[in-house]
């Protein structure tokens, strides 16, 4: 036997006094927002017959979640990164501003104040006895295609087993971020390691929702960007190294076409040599 009260007028009157609507004070958007998220999840126990036992193990999950500060780690698996990339690409072309690399999702391993350089650094601290060299360059062009002298570049991304430094303790400080200065001709280039891909961690409470959903956690070998510039539109993008199993079946949604890129192996001994010597190659 099941019940629906939703509907009621006693439910629908609870609702608007948890949002105090009733209360001279707060904040109005805060209470209009709660209110429909109370009411949708209120609506939801009703039409799932959401149980008592069901309805204590999800705050225990959102606890753990919470807990291991992993809210930002599920966002992207649930989509809702994506989703609002979707609706800033939808508000840029509504404004007609088009053209130029597509934006997709930070991600929640970010850390700001990673050292600084002009046109070139070396982002790897030698330390990753299975990196292997990664030469990286690259170009920033406004949507006119002139280069943008000066535009910050910063770049963070994995090591050779899916770990970001400040998440992953193995790793020194700022390991693989950097923030990168673009040349006078808009250029920059980094030497790294090649990343690999990221999996969310066994067990986790990320993991458990996923796994409930029967899906994985797994991320494509990718390298993040904020590239700006006074003047500028701020970009937040990634690029994905092609070849990779997860390119097209990635947990947090973040592939776009145009952001998968080749990378070229480099055979010739005297061209690494002369890398290894001189750093940035132009
Ligand atoms: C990552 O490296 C990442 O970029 C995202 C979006 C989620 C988890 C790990
Ligand atoms: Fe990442």
């Amino acid at each position: 036997m099941t019940v629906k009260i939703f509907d009621t007028p006693d439910v629908q009157d609870f609702l608007k006094t948890i949002a105090g609507f009733d209360q001279a004070g707060g904040n109005e958007r805060a209470k209009q927002i709660m209110h429909r998220l109370l009411s949708d999840l209120f609506k939801l126990i009703d039409d799932f017959d959401v149980t008592p036992e069901e309805y204590w193990s999800a705050v225990s999950l959102l606890n753990a979640l919470g807990g291991q500060t992993q809210f930002g780690l599920l966002s992207p698996g649930l989509g809702f990164d994506h989703f609002l990339d979707m609706r800033q690409d939808a508000i840029d072309a509504e404004a007609k501003r088009t053209g130029g690399t597509p934006r997709t999702i930070e991600g929640p391993l970010y850390v700001a104040g990673a050292p600084e350089a002009e046109g070139f650094a070396r982002m790897d601290d030698g330390q990753d006895p299975d990196g292997e060299t990664m030469w990286l360059t690259g170009q920033v062009r406004d949507v006119d295609g002139t280069p943008v002298a000066g535009a910050k570049v910063e770049i963070w991304h994995a090591n050779s087993r899916g770990g970001y430094s400040f998440f992953d303790p193995t790793q020194s400080e700022y390991n693989l971020r950097r923030t990168i200065v673009t040349d006078a001709d808009g250029r920059y280039t980094a030497r790294s390691i090649i990343p690999s891909g990221y999996g969310v961690p066994e067990g986790a409470p990320t993991d458990v929702v996923l796994k409930s959903l029967g899906r994985h956690g797994e991320r494509p070998a990718h390298i993040h960007y904020f590239i700006s510039a006074p003047g500028h539109q701020h970009l937040t993008t990634q690029i994905n190294l092609a070849g990779d199993p997860y390119t097209w079946d990635d947990f947090a949604f973040a592939t776009r076409e145009e952001l998968v890129v080749p990378a070229n192996r480099i055979e010739d001994q005297g061209e690494i040599a002369r890398r290894e010597l001189d750093g940035p190659f132009a």
